[in-house]
């Protein structure tokens, strides 16, 4: 969690540029819907996937089931920590549901490439979501660092939630780490500059997707 504090300011700045041009669709098929579905995913979540891809001429290159790691991987949706593709196509997904993603270039790797993806690449993606959690910028959590229930984060609250993380982590607390780690917030968050972190300011914002 001390981590995706700290990427707050990353993922903010990333968001600030690019133009709108009406993007291509991701075709997504529901491959196996389990029957029970006790929540669905939605952006801020933190989703488990193992994941597959493939190359339009049917040659996988990836497999989290069978590569090296063997790892399902989690990642934040909706916040480009992800090609756009999945950041799109994996909403509203239950544990345990299998998707097939096809992913036109502009929406994953595009005219570049990356790696072993060449350019220009339409890409198909077979994803099983493992598990879903409460993102680091979920109501949920908001919730969790509004001490007082008032529906916005001040200084004292960011402060505590720092130092909570710390010690869950097992760190030893630090003041003058935390005073600074929560001044930095403070200073990209808090857009108004009313000394408050507001519900809208503490959540993504997904506008560019
Ligand atoms: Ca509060
Ligand atoms: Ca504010």
């Amino acid at each position: 969690m001390l981590l995706t504090v700290l990427s707050w300011s990353i993922s903010l700045l990333a968001a600030s540029c690019g133009a709108k041009l009406p993007d291509p669709e991701v075709k997504v098929e529901v491959l196996h819907r389990p029957f029970l579905c006790h929540r669905k995913s939605k952006y801020g979540d933190m989703l488990l996937v193992h994941h597959e891809g493939y190359f339009e001429n049917g040659t996988r290159f990836h497999n989290s089931r069978s590569d090296d790691n063997q790892q399902p991987v989690w990642f934040t949706l909706g916040i480009k920590e992800v090609i756009k593709g999945w950041d799109k196509g994996l909403q509203d997904m239950c544990a345990g549901e299998k998707r097939k993603l096809i992913v036109p270039p502009a929406l994953a790797y595009g005219k570049e490439g990356k790696g072993k993806i060449p350019p220009e690449s339409t890409l198909t993606f077979i994803i099983e979501v493992m598990e879903i959690r409460n993102g680091p910028r979920s109501h949920e959590s908001f919730q969790e660092m509004d001490l007082n229930d008032d529906w916005k984060l001040s200084k004292y609250e960011v402060k505590e939630y720092l130092r909570k993380e710390f010690e869950r982590h097992g760190y030893p607390p630090n003041d003058t780490l935390h005073e600074n780690m929560m001044e930095d917030i403070f200073a990209k968050e808090d857009e108004n500059k009313d000394g408050f972190i507001s519900s809208r300011e503490f959540t993504y914002k997904h506008d560019e997707l």
